[in-house]
């Protein structure tokens, strides 16, 4: 470990290992990234999940810097400043109708937990204090904040830490290899997997619910597709009983899956939307809770002079990070691409044809894929740490030039929107050397 490393305790990262043999970027541009000594990588995890429209465009660099120079901070509270109103404006239109009103934050992280606390507190402002209890879904990634660590369902992530949010319970994931592997799209079978909320609301009651939060497609965990008819039924439960439906859509937002979110793809509208990463284009951190207006509007009923809601971050609404969405809004727009990766539209048809020929290929037991996101599944290597494998294919690709991410036993690919169909076929090319020759 070279000295110089040592300061630097790394998120997520195995930072001994990581320490010994390092892997450095120093430069992006477009699909690309470089290394300090200049060799070109294809980015083929848009960052991590959030540079949408490719690395460094202008718009979006001039936006900023032009930012930091007019205003580079404004107090957000009792206080604005208008780029955050006409963002606001510009963003609920991009939304589901219905959701009109939102609540910025800097992170997704931050995302869930201000919903999670604005669907407490709008029971409570309705005279059902006694609904706190919230659901999630075992694999599910909802940041690492105590609220997203107790509903997330990925065991790693949250055995360190105690259960120091009360009443939180889980749905089980809908991953199924025996009956759904290879599907193209959203798998065949699972949909009886969302009345496991009805047996939650068996085992607590209904009154003792606030909200359950989902991934409309979990993303973290390796790319699970919501089974078909799943989404509406949690949506159809929820309504049923009085509990609120949160979509964490921090990755399917902003595109992804072919629509500007994946509440539209899947035609299932949530009561709040939590979103960040592609809000920006990944540039400077911001994140956003989008709200039903009936739940925003159960908040304004006390004195005027009142502060609804008591929440709120130094940094919501920040100028730069507002200067940097409206910028990737236009860019967004001018480019078509949050509707670039559209089903059966020719880039997602060659995305999913080239993605499924390395079925076959060692090792690989699924391949999933929706929009332009996709995970390639492999059997744990025997004797080996989970995920092994996987992370060798990682380390391959790195040593081949494609940036992909290993997410457990899965590789998953989620291209900036602006991919051409000849770079689809170097990341699908790389990775069938690199899985040939691993053991
Ligand atoms: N919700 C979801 C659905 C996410 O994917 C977060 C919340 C938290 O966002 P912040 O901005 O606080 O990190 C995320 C983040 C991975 C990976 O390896 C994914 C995320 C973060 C880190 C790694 O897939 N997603």
């Amino acid at each position: 470990m070279t000295s110089k490393m040592d300061a630097f305790w790394m998120p997520f990262t195995a930072n001994r290992e990581y320490k010994q043999s390092p892997r450095l970027l120093a430069k992006a541009q477009g699909m690309h990234y470089w290394t300090p000594d200049g060799r070109e990588l294809l980015d083929a995890t848009a960052g991590l999940w959030c540079v949408n429209a490719g690395h460094a465009r202008p718009r979006i660099v001039q936006a900023i810097a032009h930012q930091a120079a007019e205003m580079d901070f404004a107090p957000p509270f009792q206080i604005g400043h208008p780029l955050a109103f006409s963002l606001a404006e510009r963003l609920v239109k991009l939304t589901p109708e219905g959701l009109n009103k939102v609540f910025f934050t800097n992170s997704g992280s931050e995302s869930v937990d201000t919903a999670l606390k604005i669907a407490i507190a709008y029971h409570r402002m309705r005279g059902e204090a006694q609904r706190t209890r919230l659901i999630g879904r075992e694999r599910g990634y909802h940041g690492v904040n105590f609220g997203g660590t107790a509903l997330g369902g990925l065991g790693p992530n949250r055995k360190l830490f105690g259960s120091h949010v009360a009443g939180v319970d889980h749905l089980r994931h809908t991953h199924d290899l025996s009956r759904n592997a290879f599907t193209k799209g959203q798998p065949e079978h699972g949909v009886e997997l969302a009345d496991d909320l009805e047996r939650l609301v068996t085992l607590h009651d209904a009154s003792t619910i606030a909200a359950v939060i989902v991934e409309p497609m979990a993303g973290s965990t390796g790319v699970l597709l919501p089974p078909k008819g799943y989404l509406q039924r949690l949506r159809d439960i929820c309504d049923k009983h009085g509990i609120l439906l949160i979509f964490d859509e921090v990755i399917t937002g902003f595109g992804r899956l072919g629509s500007p979110f994946a509440a539209q793809h899947y035609g299932v509208t949530p009561d709040l939307l939590t979103a960040a990463k592609g809000i920006t284009n990944g540039c400077i951190p911001m994140g956003a809770v989008f709200v039903k207006q009936g739940i925003h509007d159960a908040f304004m009923q006390g004195p005027p002079g009142a502060i609804e809601l008591p929440h709120g971050y130094t940094y919501s609404a920040h100028p730069m990070a507002c200067a940097a969405a409206h910028a990737t809004l236009d860019t967004y727009e001018d480019e078509g691409l949050l509707t670039r990766a559209t089903q059966g539209g020719p880039l997602q048809t060659k995305f999913e044809t080239a993605l499924h020929s390395l079925e076959g290929l060692p090792h690989v037991v699924d391949i999933r894929n929706t929009g332009l996101v996709a995970a390639i599944e492999f059997a744990p290597r025997a004797g080996a740490a989970p995920g092994r494998r996987a992370f060798d294919v990682f380390l391959g690709c790195w040593d081949e030039g494609v940036l992909v991410r290993s997410a457990g036993d899965n590789i998953a690919i989620s291209p900036p929107l602006i991919i051409d169909e000849g770079q689809i076929d170097q990341i699908v090319s790389t990775l069938a050397k690199v899985i040939k020759r691993i053991d």
